[in-house]
């Protein structure tokens, strides 16, 4: 669990939460309306999300460590402007809001769920983990998204 607030996700650490199956309690394990596969270096969304609640598991099938980002992006904004602001310091106002995310937290075998009210829009989703520099070729600056781990989708009604 973190928090997206202004710069609070980098400034307090991320905590971690173990969701368990409890017999005594009669409280299961969250059931999924849809999952999402982490890869080197792609999402895999097994079927679309719809508009409403929506419970998504998140798994990470690796072998990198991998997180995953919402964001809902603003009127007129394109994927195209998205990604320009990406690039660019995320300088000037934010084409889109963030809606929350995952971290696997180099957990390669729970599974992560988040539940979200999905709105009609159209929603990016993009894993900021930087490249490991196993290849002194790239910049630093390298992130999974670069190499092709992002997702855009659309919520309609
Ligand atoms: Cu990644």
């Amino acid at each position: 669990m973190g928090c997206w607030f202004n710069s609070h996700i980098t400034s307090i650490a991320p905590q971690t939460a173990h969701v368990y199956d409890d017999t005594t309690s009669k409280i299961f394990v969250p059931q999924p309306d849809a999952i999402l596969k982490m890869i080197d270096y792609k999402f895999v969304l097994d079927r679309p999300l719809k508009k409403g609640i929506q419970v998504l598991q998140v798994e990470t099938i690796g072998p990198s460590m991998h997180e995953v980002d919402f964001f809902r992006l603003h009127p007129d904004i394109t994927f195209e402007d998205f990604w320009e602001w990406q690039h660019n310091g995320r300088k000037g106002p934010t084409p889109a809001t963030a809606i929350g995310g995952v971290l696997n937290s180099h957990n390669m075998k729970g599974f992560v769920w988040i539940k979200q009210n999905y709105k009609v829009g159209r929603y990016v989703i993009w894993c900021d983990m930087p490249l490991m520099m196993k290849d002194s070729s790239l910049s630093e600056d390298v992130v999974h998204a670069d190499l092709g781990m992002f997702m855009q989708f659309e919520i309609k009604d």
